[in-house]
Order: C-alpha cells, then structure tokens, then sequence
C-alpha cells in the first residue's frame, strides 16, 4: 500500500527490513545500544561489527530518542538507532516516549538529509506494545511530520508478521480517508 501526502510516499510493505534499499534503517534498540533480538539482532548480524563499533563510541541512548550510525553492510548507508518504552499500563508516558522517538528518527533523518527511510514497528516485539495503539502513534507521527516541508521523499514501514501488516494498512486507510 502506498499514499503520497505532500512530497512524501508512504509505503507499508510485510518482509525483513534489514533487506530494504533506503538511505537509513531504523533499528529498534535498548537505551544500552547494546544489541539483543529482535530487528536489533537483524540489523547487527547483517550489517557486521561496524555497526557495533559505531553504537560503543555513543555510549548509549536515552528512551524515546535516537541516534545515528553506519549502516556497515547492509544496503542503507546509515542505521538510526531509536529506543522504545517498554510497555508497563499505556499510562506511565509510553505513548509520548513512542511519538518521540519516531519524531527523533524524522528529525535525525533531515538533518543528515536522508530521502528515505524505513521503519519496523518500533516498542511491539520484546518491549510489548500493543500493535494497534503501536501502528496509530507510528502513523499518526509520521503523518503530522510530512505535511510540514521535509527532505524525505519515501518512508516504508516494514512489518514482520502479516497480522501486523494488516493491522498498519487498515489504520492507515482509515486515517488517511478521514483527514
Ligand atoms: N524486520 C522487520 N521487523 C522485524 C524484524 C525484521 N528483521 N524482526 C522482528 N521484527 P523488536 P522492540 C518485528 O523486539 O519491541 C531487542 O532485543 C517484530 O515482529 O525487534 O522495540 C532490542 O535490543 C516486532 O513487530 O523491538 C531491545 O532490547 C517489531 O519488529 C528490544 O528488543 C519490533 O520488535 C526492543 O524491543
């Protein structure tokens, strides 16, 4: 599925995100940005010890923001590090931290000039968020974000599972029918 707002394509597409040809990656990191499962365990087996290299110089990273490195092997040139609250009640901060840290990886991509940009669902896997308020801030950030003028011309978001695929593509239907 895809939708154009002002310059920006948006596409949602169901694979492996270390395999998409973009400009940055974003990684779904811990604060640590010391590698685990997940698409960190992806993007760092695929991408080789650059990556890591990169990641222990910056030391770490705060929840909800992100950084940027090498993307080593991998076909982006760059990864962007983004750190996901781990969900507790959906009432301690966890949806502000998750709206920021896709506004830091869209912040982190302009400033570097990055045209485009592919995002897996950040916080749903090991940090257990639930795909469906996940998928709305993810959506509805990145939305809010490309209506302003931006450098991005193609953003794809990357969802593992078909479940979760179409969980993003009904919410960006609705909302992108509505206003
Ligand atoms: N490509 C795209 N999406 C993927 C891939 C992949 N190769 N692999 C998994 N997913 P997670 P989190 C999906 O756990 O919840 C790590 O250990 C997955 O199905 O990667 O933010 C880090 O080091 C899920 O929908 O990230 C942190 O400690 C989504 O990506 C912690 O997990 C996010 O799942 C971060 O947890």
């Amino acid at each position: 599925m895809q939708v154009t707002i002002h310059t920006t394509a948006i596409f949602l597409c169901q694979g492996d995100i270390t395999a998409q040809c973009v400009d940055a990656m974003v990684n779904a990191a811990n604060a640590r940005l010391a590698g685990g499962g997940g698409v960190d365990g992806a993007i760092h087996r695929a991408g080789g010890p650059a990556i890591m290299d990169a990641c222990k110089k910056i030391g770490g990273c705060p929840t909800g923001s992100a950084v940027i490195t090498t993307g080593g092997n991998l076909p982006a040139p760059h990864v962007i590090h983004a750190v996901g609250p781990v969900y507790r009640n959906g009432s301690s901060g966890e949806p502000e931290l998750l709206k920021s840290v896709y506004k830091s990886c869209l912040n982190l991509a302009e400033k570097n000039h990055i045209k485009s940009i592919a995002f897996p669902s950040i916080s749903t896997g090991a940090y257990g968020y639930p795909i469906a308020e996940a998928a709305h801030i993810a959506l509805s950030t990145v939305l809010e974000h490309v209506t302003g003028s931006t450098g991005i011309e193609r953003i794809v978001f990357v969802l593992f599972s078909s479940p979760d695929f179409e969980c993003y593509q009904s919410l960006l239907e609705k909302m992108t029918k509505h206003g």
